[in-house]
């Protein structure tokens, strides 16, 4: 399947005349745009089969005009400045079943992470001792309380080399856990790549779908399509027994936006519209410590696509290479530090384990990008 016209924004000016610097893909017979493009004023680059300019919007628009036919330079000026409206601009909201929604506009919303699972890497299956959900539904409420704007509850790990969890084991594990706190006005999301799972998930109160696996299976879409829930599109390679294998990129950055770019078409082709959908670049997901912190530099980029970008970096073991710390729990500096520079960078979303630490960092942080005091002191 071809992306279509691919922006994706490094910088941007703002106004008629603005300089941007933009990459581009996705488009047939793109080298043929080098030469208008170049004597329009733009600096240019090529990068494989991509093109990364310092433009304006009307030189590329002058330049697209005078080598492609008109619907085609039409869909690069429309996605061209789409692109720089998304960069720049407000994080769209996100609508939820049940009048429930998630307003990233106002701010970062942060995601608490619900670990039903006796071996995630963080938490080591503490929530979930003997198989009772007890523990898991108790430190939901206690993450609510500490100011979660949304809840994740997932019942299988995903940390490299991790083992599938049987489909009727993982609907038992998180099942009770949904039931209990749905009904406390939270948003949950349940993190899962099954789409029975996701059924069985939805029905019990769960409005966001979470989905580590990149959209790779269509019933899981099918799911979400027909429940009209929010999904949350990350991007990944192969399974987590084998994604260690396939952290190689010749430019990581791009290689992300361009699949999240695909995945978005590819969820409206299965009756998701993007409006519904969240973006992540998955961070510790067939990539290097390396691949991780180039992505989470370019993070703004990724809000070229036009939709709320969604972050996981939390005690993540990248943050343990910089940091010098074995233990997950030990490196919350850093879970913060990523918090507060993906508030920065206007992520819409921030998944964390340490909810009530990351809520101070994020007010602070977007207090500090808007210049302004939170509305609610
Ligand atoms: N990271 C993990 C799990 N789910 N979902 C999204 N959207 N983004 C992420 O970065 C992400 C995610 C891994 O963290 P955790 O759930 O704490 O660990 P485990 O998978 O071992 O349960």
């Amino acid at each position: 399947m071809t992306t279509g016209t691919v922006i994706r924004i490094e910088e941007a000016g703002l106004g008629p005349g603005a300089q941007v610097r933009l990459v581009l893909s996705g488009v047939d017979r793109l080298q043929e745009l080098h030469r208008p493009w170049a004597s329009s004023g733009a600096t240019l680059e090529r990068a494989g089969g991509r093109i990364r300019a310092t433009t304006t919007v009307e030189a590329l628009a002058r330049a697209a005009g005078r080598t492609f036919d008109k619907a085609q330079a039409a869909e690069i000026d429309a996605v061209l400045r789409s692109a720089v409206a998304s960069w720049a601009g407000e994080t769209p909201r996100v609508e939820l079943p049940g009048e429930q929604e998630l307003r990233c506009d106002e701010r970062p919303l942060v995601m608490g992470v619900v670990n039903v699972t006796p071996d995630s890497f963080s938490d080591g299956g503490q929530l979930y001792p003997d198989g009772h959900p007890g523990r898991a539904i108790a430190h939901g409420r206690a993450l609510i309380a500490q100011g979660a704007d949304l809840l994740d509850v997932g019942g299988e790990s995903s940390r490299p080399g991790a083992e599938p969890v049987h489909p009727a084991e993982e609907r038992e594990r998180v099942l009770p856990v949904i039931e209990a706190l749905a009904p406390l006005g939270v948003p949950l999301s349940i993190d899962t790549t099954k789409a029975e799972v996701a059924a069985a998930a939805v029905d019990a109160g769960a409005v966001v779908v979470n989905d580590v696996s990149g959209a790779r299976a269509e019933a899981l879409l099918d799911v979400v399509a027909r429940a009209g829930v929010a999904y949350v599109l990350m991007h990944t390679r192969g399974t987590p027994a084998d994604m260690a294998e396939h952290a190689a990129y010749d430019d990581v950055v791009a290689e992300v936006h361009e699949f999240l770019a695909e995945g978005l078409m590819r969820c409206e082709h299965a009756g998701v519209p993007r409006e519904r959908v969240l973006v992540d670049p998955g961070i510790g997901f067939a990539k290097t410590a390396v691949h991780n912190l180039e992505l989470l530099r370019a993070l703004r980029q990724l809000r070229s696509l036009g939709r709320p970008v969604a972050v996981g970096a939390s005690r993540k073991s990248f943050l343990g290479a910089i940091l010098g710390s074995n233990d997950p729990a030990d490196r919350l500096e850093g879970s913060l530090a990523c918090a507060a520079l993906a508030a920065q960078a206007g992520a819409g979303v921030i998944r964390v384990h340490d909810v009530a630490a990351t809520v101070r960092a994020v007010r602070t942080a977007h207090a500090i990008a808007t210049a302004r005091l939170p509305d609610d002191r």
